[in-house]
């Protein structure tokens, strides 16, 4: 079994056990996709509140997750992204609801997302952006998610990893298309991925290179194809990750 095969088996539990919340009042809504839209000359930033991750083990375990979120914020990140995996990531629905009380910009549920209750988990909580993992989900289940958490005023960031998986993503008409440079399956990480997928995109999404940033002339390798960049770990190891989103703005 491959870790996102175990990864998803945790999960089908975890959902089950899961209530199905009504759906309550959203915070003031967001659009990272205006955003980027509205600034195109900009590569933007997307930062990550990553506690731990199966590959990595434990990367900053007792972050304040409102202090980490709004030093992003006013480094100018776009949006920031909080993991609410508990078994894997050691994140939390919980870090996802501080994060949203306290920032007002966009915020993305980094969840691995199977079931529709986790979708109104995620909103009510306050995200306004979720992810869904081509990879992860059949294309019938795929279709459904999208629509579902669109109807309920999610964006919707839908992540791939290789050239099969990018035309699904744009055959949905997703506006955010994440290209993930880690492989879930063995963990492998190539900006290389994001190159090469860089010079095959079809339509007009924001494209995002995920994974495996720590400096700018990094991201200077996928400037030309991509909108915005998604950095977890090259944040979370820094004592002043304001002075690094600043350090990353290319
Ligand atoms: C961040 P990094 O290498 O900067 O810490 O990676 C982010 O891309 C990564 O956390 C991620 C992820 C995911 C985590 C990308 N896709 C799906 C969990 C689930």
């Amino acid at each position: 079994m491959d870790f996102l095969e175990k990864i998803i088996n945790e999960k089908k539990q975890e959902v089950k056990a899961m209530s199905l919340e009504t759906i309550r009042p959203l915070r003031k809504t967001y659009s990272f996709y205006q955003q980027v839209k509205d600034h195109p000359e900009k590569m933007h930033i997307i930062g990550e509140v990553k506690r731990a991750s199966p590959s990595k083990g434990a990367i900053n375990l007792s972050v304040n997750v409102i202090e980490q979120a709004k030093a992003y914020e006013q480094a100018g990140v776009t949006a920031i992204s909080v993991l609410t995996d508990e078994v894997f990531f050691k994140g939390s629905i919980e870090d996802l609801r501080q994060v949203t009380s306290q920032v007002t910009i966009p915020v993305l549920c980094k969840d691995f997302i199977i079931d529709e209750k986790q979708l109104i988990r995620a909103r009510n909580a306050g995200a306004t952006i979720i992810l869904l993992i081509v990879s992860a989900l059949s294309k019938q289940k795929l279709a459904e998610l999208y629509k579902k958490a669109t109807i309920l005023g999610l964006e919707v960031l839908v992540e791939v990893h290789d050239e099969e998986e990018l035309r699904i993503a744009e055959a949905l008409s997703a506006q955010l298309i994440g290209i993930n440079n880690r492989n879930l399956k063995t963990f492998e990480v190539s900006i290389g991925v994001s190159q090469t997928l860089g010079k095959n995109q079809k339509t007009d999404a924001i494209y995002i290179s995920e994974s495996g940033f720590s400096s700018s002339e990094q991201i200077t390798l996928v400037k030309e194809n991509y909108q915005a960049i998604l950095v977890g770990e090259g944040l979370m190891r820094e004592n002043d990750p304001k002075a690094k989103v600043k350090e990353l703005q290319v």
